[in-house]
Parts: C-alpha cells; sequence; structure tokens
C-alpha cells in the first residue's frame, strides 16, 4: 500500500534522531537524515544520512523536517524552510499525533529530572505501571509501541521537557503538568529569556476541563493560575510555605528545621527533612511536586512517605562522595545555570567551590551575594575563567584558576580543615567534557584517587 505519510527529513541524528528515524520506519515512512557533523549512524538504521553544513534548498525538497532538540531552531537553512512554508517540528509533535494515554509532563529550568525520576518509581507501583523519558535520556518515541495491537503504547508515560522540545510542536495535552520554575539558562539557543519562558508555557496551552496543573506558588504565576482555572484547569501551587495556604512544598519549624508536604485530598502529609536522604531545600522542593503529582494518582500516603524517605537523590545532583582526606565531597555537575548552583551553595553554611565551564552566554555575577555569604575559596576550571574570577574578585573570595576538574581537586585538599567541597559549576561542560556526566565522573574519580592515596 503506498505509504501517503509526507517524505521527512530528520534534522540531527544524535538520540533523538535516531530514535525518530527508527520511529518513522516501524511505521514504514521514508525519511532521510541530516547532521553537520561527519558521523555515522548504526547498521539497523538503513536511511540516506547526509553529513556537513545544512542547505536550505535541499531541505525545501522535504514535506516535513524533524529537528532534533540540540539544533538552534533559528538556525539560518530551518528559518529559510519555516518561511518557505515546509512544517519544522521536533520529536514531540510526532509523539503527541500517537500517543493518546495519560501523559505526565515536567518542564523547568532545574529539578525536572529529579521529579520526573521520583514520579515515575512511585507510578510505576500501579497497575500498569509507567515510562519514564524525554530529556531524561531516553527519546519519547522509544516509549512507544508500534502503533498495533501486538505492541500497545504504554498506559502512562512522564515526559521531563525541555525548553527546546516544547518550542518546536504544537502544543500537548498532559493530564498532569508542571512547571517547577524559569531562570536563566540557554541564553545561546532562545532569543531572549521571553522567548525561554514562552517555551517552557507551552506545557499548558492544550490543557482544560478534568486536567490539573502545579505552578510555583511566587505571585508572579497568579494570572496564569486564573487563566488556567477560567478553562477548568485544576490549579495546584507549590513553594516554601504553610501546608495550610500551598498543595505541596516545604514548611520551615521555628527550630529552624523543615518538613516536605502535599495534600492526600484535604489533608497534609508532612515529612520531616531529617527523614531524607536527599539534600538540599531545592531538591524537597522537587520530591513536594513528585508526591502531589503521585497522590492525585492515587499512591497512598505510605508509599509516598517510603519512597521520599528511600530516594537518595540522582548521581550528579548534590551527590555526597563522602569524606575523604578529611572533608566531605559533594557532585553536582548537573548544575549547569548560576541558579542551579544557588541553590547548591546555598545548601551549605561554608564551603569551597569548584565552579567554571562554559557560560552559554549567562551571567555569572548575580551570584556575588551567595558567594561572599557562602564560600570560603574558590577553584576555577574549564576554558572561559574571567567572568568566575570577576565574580570570585567582587565576592571578595580567594580564588585560583586551575583549568581542570583534577587540579582543582589536588589543590582543594589544601583549603580550610574540614569545610567541604563542592562541584556545582554554574555552567555547561562541553568545553572540555562530552556532557556533564562525564565532568561528574572525572571529579568522583580524581576524588576516589585521593582516597586510594589516604
Ligand atoms: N547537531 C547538528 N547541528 C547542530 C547541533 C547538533 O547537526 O547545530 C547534531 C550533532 O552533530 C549530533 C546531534 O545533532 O549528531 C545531537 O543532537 P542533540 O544535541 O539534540 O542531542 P540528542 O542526542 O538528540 O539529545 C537530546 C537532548 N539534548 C539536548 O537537548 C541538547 C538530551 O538532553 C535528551 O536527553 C535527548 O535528546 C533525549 O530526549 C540533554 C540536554 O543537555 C540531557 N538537555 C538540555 C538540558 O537539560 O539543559 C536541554
Amino acid at each position: 500500500m503506498h505509504n501517503t505519510a509526507p517524505r521527512t527529513a530528520i534534522i540531527g541524528m544524535g538520540k533523538t534522531g535516531q530514535s525518530v528515524a527508527s520511529f518513522l520506519l516501524r511505521r514504514g515512512v521514508a525519511c532521510e537524515a541530516f547532521d553537520e557533523s561527519q558521523i555515522s549512524l548504526p547498521d539497523e538504521i538503513d536511511i540516506v544520512l547526509n553529513t556537513g553544513a545544512l542547505d536550505a534548498q535541499v531541505l525545501k525538497g522535504f514535506e516535513r523536517l524533524i529537528v532534533s532538540p540540540g539544533v538552534n531552531y533559528n538556525h539560518p537553512a530551518l528559518v529559510q524552510v519555516r518561511e518557505a512554508g515546509i512544517p519544522v517540528f521536533g520529536d514531540l509533535e510526532l509523539f503527541s499525533e500517537a500517543y493518546q494515554n495519560d501523559l505526565i509532563a515536567i518542564t523547568g529550568t532545574n529539578g525536572k529530572t529529579t521529579t520526573v525520576s521520583l514520579i515515575s518509581t512511585m507510578l510505576d507501583t500501579l497497575s500498569g505501571g509507567i515510562e519514564a523519558g524525554g530529556n531524561i535520556g531516553v527519546p519519547m518515541l522509544d516509549l512507544l509501541g508500534n502503533g498495533n495491537e501486538q505492541s500497545p503504547d504504554p498506559q502512562r508515560i512522564v515526559l521531563e521537557l525541555s525548553s527546546f522540545q516544547l518550542e518546536r510542536a504544537n502544543p500537548i495535552h498532559p493530564n498532569w503538568s508542571a512547571l517547577l520554575n524559569v531562570q536563566p539558562d540557554h541564553a545561546d539557543m532562545h532569543s531572549d529569556m521571553h522567548a525561554y519562558e514562552a517555551a517552557k508555557l507551552r506545557i499548558f496551552a492544550r490543557q482544560g476541563e478534568g486536567d490539573k496543573a502545579m505552578l510555583p506558588a511566587h505571585e508572579c504565576w497568579n494570572g496564569l493560575t486564573e487563566e488556567l482555572r477560567g478553562r477548568g484547569v485544576f490549579v495546584r501551587r507549590f513553594g516554601m510555605g504553610q501546608a495550610d495556604r500551598l498543595d505541596a512544598g516545604v514548611q520551615q519549624q521555628a527550630d529552624g528545621s523543615w518538613e516536605v508536604f502535599w495534600h492526600h485530598y484535604d489533608q497534609a502529609q508532612l515529612v520531616s527533612s531529617d527523614e531524607l536522604p536527599a539534600q538540599g531545600i531545592h531538591q524537597h522542593l522537587n520530591l513536594a511536586v513528585a508526591a502531589q503529582a503521585a497522590a492525585d494518582f492515587g499512591i497512598t500516603a505510605s508509599v509516598i512517605r517510603q519512597s521520599l524517605t528511600s530516594f537518595r537523590g540522582l548521581p550528579h545532583r548534590l551527590q555526597s562522595l563522602g569524606f575523604v582526606a578529611g572533608r566531605e565531597w559533594f557532585n553536582d555537575s548537573k548544575a549547569t545555570n548560576p541558579e542551579a548552583a544557588r541553590a547548591a551553595l546555598e545548601s551549605f553554611h561554608q564551603l569551597i567551590w569548584i565552579c567554571g565551564g562554559l557560560r552559554k552566554g549567562l551571567d555569572v555575577s548575580v551570584l556575588k551575594d551567595t558567594v561572599a555569604g557562602h564560600v570560603e575559596q574558590m577553584f576555577v576550571i574549564g576554558t572561559d575563567a574571567k567572568p568566575f574570577t570577576d565574580l570570585a574578585a567582587a565576592a571578595g573570595v580567594p580564588c585560583s584558576f586551575v583549568k581542570t576538574v583534577e587540579q582543582a581537586v589536588k589543590q582543594a585538599v589544601h583549603a580550610v580543615d574540614g569545610v567541604p567541597v563542592l562541584l556545582a559549576p554554574a555552567a555547561a561542560s562541553q568545553d572540555q567534557f562530552r556532557d556533564y556526566i562525564e565532568r561528574g565522573n572525572a571529579f568522583a574519580n580524581a576524588v576516589a584517587t585521593l582516597e586510594s592515596k589516604s
């Protein structure tokens, strides 16, 4: 039978591009691959691969483009194709065309992966379970079946969605959605902060009667809350505050300790932060959002409590590497922007800070007061050191440019006795590493080397 699906070009052949190709091939849709690097494809993806600079004239020969999230949507060749009236989408578009079952979607600058992982752990206890994908690392199309009875789609999916994924698809329709925060990031990919926020807010665009949405408690989201309620969406709010005023969040006690809370129907559920192995108020806010999502899908308070108190946090997110050479070492390599680093720094009284990397056009000077208040000494890595050494000078903190993470660890050993060391770069890793995971592993290995010498 002749397949009438549009002749499709796939742009970017990393994880996403390859999953798009497999998905289309499984459904008998002809496609061709494009990548600006000199890559090769695995044997099972048997399609034409074009490498080198994207050429708008060639791309205009296709009826539809599916573009990977890491390829700038405003790439000149893509702008020309769009101006010619040819649809240019991301994998989220194909996903939402195909998937009809329960969908939970989480976006935000920081905390998405922790929230999605916990939701996935808790909802997996339901009959039918749940699959997790998207920016978390498993391409969303890999979660889907073959579109027939023999290989059905999962009953539930939770997606971690980046602004890049949301901007290049028609609005999706999740049953339960959350915006965790909008903080400066990806200034090299979005034209401005407004465009970045607008991309994230597309998560709510098609929600209506019967859907639930979680928004931060900050008053700047009151207008959106009213708009969503006007459409019949059940809106929840979370943040730092009291359990009788917010749906979920973190509530501070008079003695300075705090509790994570969420609601089971009208009943507030509380867990003391002392019982939570995952550290940092910012992580505890993510736990509260995940707990509320789980409660809304019928998970009991005791299962949620058990999940929160056994969740040790994810690797590379304020992860303790233990006590080595007389001090505790923390790996927060996932802190790839200034606000993520701020949340980590503020989780400590005093610390030694290892920072630096690829800044993505972001302003690190916003951390001046946090650095002045919490940091004893700074070690700067990466190829773009000056903004970080300037930050140290402005905050009045001693600082050395050491270039590599291994050198930073070697020198941090000699810093003030007992003070913990934190890697929270406030920058992306790609100037020196493949990704934040490779950077975090390099740090953990350097700390392990110290241990073997001591
Ligand atoms: N490429 C080009 N031209 C470009 C840019 C890239 O041809 O201008 C090619 C590269 O040569 C490479 C391919 O595109 O072959 C890479 O595509 P990609 O960068 O979109 O990477 P994927 O492997 O498809 O991974 C993407 C997400 N990456 C980005 O958004 C940058 C992954 O998120 C995600 O896990 C994966 O899809 C599955 O959904 C990573 C990420 O860093 C973790 N996300 C950002 C973040 O969290 O801050 C948004």
